[in-house]
């Protein structure tokens, strides 16, 4: 199995976090983005949607888009669940995850790429060209704050973002926090829940990931 990864980029990292938690090595192979690797010939024949990650197994198949990675490697790996323990869990975790993914990761994304110089015309990735809306990254901004009030909120009952139960969705928030950093959004003094789980989360070894 090989995982095509980007050491720089956000959504592959949400897959190494992944794969540190359940203490998984792959053969990997980096997919340099600044150079445009991603367009290649030989990787668009993998990946017509030229994105890492991507995940291929040993008979040639090929998996794409970060939560459909990580739902196979738990399903062959399912020491350490990191989707939930229970149908409950599982449906919280999902539910979360894909807020995370709406109110955060997007946003990030839409206020980064719709702003930086170097994406000009790709303010969104994958093969097709888009020309970037300054509105949008402002929205960004706007939705990233927010998240941090809601995430704040929501801390304040719970250890992680599903109760007591590290998950998917945590590594998630991890990775999208982060990124934020791009756009030069820092978690908030007065967010004190919010800065206690990061402190938490970034203890863990996976976060080096
Ligand atoms: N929906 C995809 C998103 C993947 C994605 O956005 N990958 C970025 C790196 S973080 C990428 O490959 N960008 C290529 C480009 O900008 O041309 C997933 O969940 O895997």
């Amino acid at each position: 199995m090989k995982f095509y990864d980007c050491a720089t980029a956000p959504s592959p990292r949400r897959v190494r976090i992944f794969l540190a938690e359940k203490g998984v090595t792959l053969e990997t192979i980096q997919v340099d983005l600044s150079k445009g690797e991603q367009f290649s010939e030989a990787f668009k024949k993998i990946n017509p949607s030229a994105q890492v990650p991507l995940l291929q197994l040993d008979d040639g198949t090929c998996i794409t888009e970060v939560s459909a990675i990580c739902r196979y490697l738990e399903e062959i790996y399912p020491q350490t669940p990191l989707y939930g323990r229970t149908p409950v869990e599982r449906a919280q975790v999902e539910s979360f995850n894909t807020q995370l993914e709406t109110n955060g990761l997007f946003a990030v994304a839409d206020a980064f790429r719709n702003t930086t110089p170097g994406f000009a015309n790709r303010a969104m990735p994958g093969p097709h060209d888009y020309a970037q809306i300054p509105a949008l990254a402002e929205r960004g901004l706007l939705k990233l704050d927010n998240l941090f009030a809601d995430l704040e909120a929501h801390l304040a009952t719970n250890q992680y973002m599903v109760g007591d139960y590290f998950s998917v969705a945590d590594i998630s928030a991890l990775t999208i926090l982060d990124f934020a950093r791009w756009v030069k959004k820092g978690i908030p003094d007065h967010c004190t829940n919010l800065l206690r789980w990061s402190e938490q989360v970034k203890q863990r070894p996976s976060a080096a990931a």
